[in-house]
């Protein structure tokens, strides 16, 4: 069949993200003999108009839309992208008859409400590489194609009806599986504009902390690829594009112990220079571990940390105590790793007492930088959606389309005036949701510099501190508008 892979995000802060995702679907529709083509919405200036003239000239059969963000996940300035994401339905439908089919982490977190909201022929939730190829297949053979599991359709089969809606079975991710395929994108200027290019070692999540959808996008098991696999694909992007620093985009890259020691000795055994950064839990984050990432070209790492308070901890499920943060940030600063501390502020059972614990704390730890939320963002089907609606707090329609946050009330007042002193004093703090931390222009400006990698690791220097202060923050994101339709519970 011929098939036209679109990815909507034309997000660009804190950088234009190659959708890897999307290229891992190509790779596997090619491999099973469809005709693929590309159209990327990220660059464009008429981005629209670009993908209707792409479809006029391919005439494809099917549209598979990759979905990859619903909202910027933050408290006040909520970006919302589904006005954006409707624009792009609207073209398609009034440009092709073609059959769309939606996938991509965004849709997978509100399946229902976005087949509904954008009235998609299909959608896939989860990893979408077997589901996929196997309804195109259906599609070209004008067959039922079954229970195919995380399939979501529109439209009743004319012989023995609704296909079932099965939960999403994770993904396989073995050696055999074909690598993302980039060469079908512009990946080199993602490096260019980006700073990095992402590679994926594993999926899964074995951890149950209470807000986090990881566990539900990509199963919660750890499916692992082969050190070895992992460290040719990185070899071929650098032969290929040229050096250039790598994300790992694996929920945590630390977990489970031995995986990643696996990755870094390969990467050391083979001499190859990249750099490289990643997601890690402070869980067995030992001195050990951080020396040997530091060694094999991590040069920065954002740790899951979310607070700094031991009761704070156990009310989000953490499966560490603030002991376990402080050594984790010691050995990774001692290993000469940059550090930046992802926390959360408001969950419930949050008091001001938690919250200055955690800013204390994190102080004396002198972290690079900390990215904190204001809020937690309520998603459907994790621990906190269901403690909240088991609470009465919440009922299970209210999680919809609008994007709903939790703050705990006695510190609703207090936190956003609060974090803001924090952030000023600290001066390397960033309020995603109060002050976004980058103008897109700003960043472009960076990265035309020739900065590569994340940009929080600058926020070390004073320079990028004042610059940071005084030109980087206003409240926009590079294509959304910010959202009052958002929810505080
Ligand atoms: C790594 C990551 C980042 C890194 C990316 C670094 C990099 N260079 O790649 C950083 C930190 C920069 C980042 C930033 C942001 N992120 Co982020 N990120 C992730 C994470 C952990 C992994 C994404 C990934 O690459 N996965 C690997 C690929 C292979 O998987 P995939 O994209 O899901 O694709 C599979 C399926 O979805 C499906 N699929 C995909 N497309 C299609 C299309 C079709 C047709 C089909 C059938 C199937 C299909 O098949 C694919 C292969 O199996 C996810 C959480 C997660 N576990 O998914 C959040 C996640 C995507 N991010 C999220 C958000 C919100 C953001 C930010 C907006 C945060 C912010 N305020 O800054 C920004 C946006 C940046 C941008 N420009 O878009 C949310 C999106 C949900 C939401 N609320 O909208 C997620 C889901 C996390 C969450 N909160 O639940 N992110
Ligand atoms: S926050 Fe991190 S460790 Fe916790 S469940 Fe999500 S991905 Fe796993």
């Amino acid at each position: 069949m011929r098939v036209l892979l679109v990815s909507a995000n034309r997000e660009h802060i804190p950088d234009p993200i190659f959708p890897l995702g999307l290229a891992y679907i190509a790779a596997a529709a090619q491999r099973a003999g469809h005709a693929i083509d590309i159209a990327d919405l990220c660059f464009g200036r008429q981005p629209v108009r670009d993908l209707q003239r792409r479809i006029r000239a391919f005439q494809p059969e099917v549209i598979g839309l990759s979905i990859r963000n619903v909202d910027n996940a933050a408290y006040p300035l909520t970006v919302d992208y589904l006005p954006r994401h409707r624009e792009v339905i609207d073209a398609i439908r009034a440009t092709t008859s073609a059959c769309v089919v939606v996938g991509g982490s965004g849709f997978s977190i509100l399946p229902e409400q976005y087949m509904q909201a954008l009235d998609a022929d299909f959608g896939i939730r989860g990893a979408g590489e077997q589901a996929f190829v196997a309804l195109l297949d259906a599609l070209a053979e004008k067959r039922n194609p079954g229970n195919i599991p995380a399939l979501r359709s529109k439209h009743p089969w004319p012989d023995n009806g609704q296909p079932v809606a099965a939960p999403a079975v994770p993904p396989s991710q073995s050696a055999e599986s074909p690598w993302p395929a980039r060469r079908l994108f512009d990946y080199a200027r993602y490096i260019r504009r980006g700073g990095c290019g992402n590679v994926q070692t594993k999926r899964g999540c074995v951890f149950k902390c209470s807000y986090c959808t990881y566990p539900l996008l990509e199963g919660n098991r750890f499916q692992l690829r082969a050190a070895a696999d992992v460290v040719d694909e990185i070899e071929a992007l650098q032969t290929r594009y040229g050096p250039h620093p790598i994300f790992f985009v694996d929920s945590i890259l630390n977990f489970p112990h031995g995986h990643l020691e696996g990755i870094c000795e390969e990467l050391l055994r083979r001499k190859l220079k990249v750099r490289w950064s990643c997601y890690a839990t402070p869980v067995k984050l030992d001195a050990n571990q951080a020396q040997l990432m530091a060694r094999a070209g991590c040069e920065g790492i954002e740790l899951g940390t979310d607070a700094v308070d031991d009761a704070q901890l156990e009310r989000l499920g953490k499966s560490f105590d603030a002991d376990t943060v402080h050594q984790a940030n010691r050995h990774c600063l001692d290993a000469g790793l940059r550090v930046c501390h992802s926390l959360i502020f408001g969950a419930p059972g949050e008091t001001r007492v938690s919250i200055r614990n955690t800013c204390r704390a994190i102080r004396a730890m002198q972290p690079t930088a900390v990215i904190a939320m204001t809020g937690v963002r309520v998603y459907p089907g994790t621990p906190l959606a269901e403690q909240l609606i088991a609470a009465g707090m919440l009922s299970r329609a209210a999680i919809g389309l609008a994007p709903a946050f939790y703050i705990e009330p006695e510190v609703a007042g207090f936190l956003p005036a609060y974090l803001t002193r924090q952030a000023r004093d600290a001066g390397n703090w960033v309020l995603p949701g109060i002050e976004p931390p980058l103008l897109p222009a700003s960043q472009r400006m960076l990265r035309a510099l020739g900065i590569s990698g994340p940009l929080w690791r600058l926020l070390r220097f004073s320079w990028m501190r004042r610059f940071s202060r005084s030109k980087f923050r206003r409240s926009t994101t590079s294509w959304g508008i910010p959202n009052p339709r958002r929810t505080l519970l």
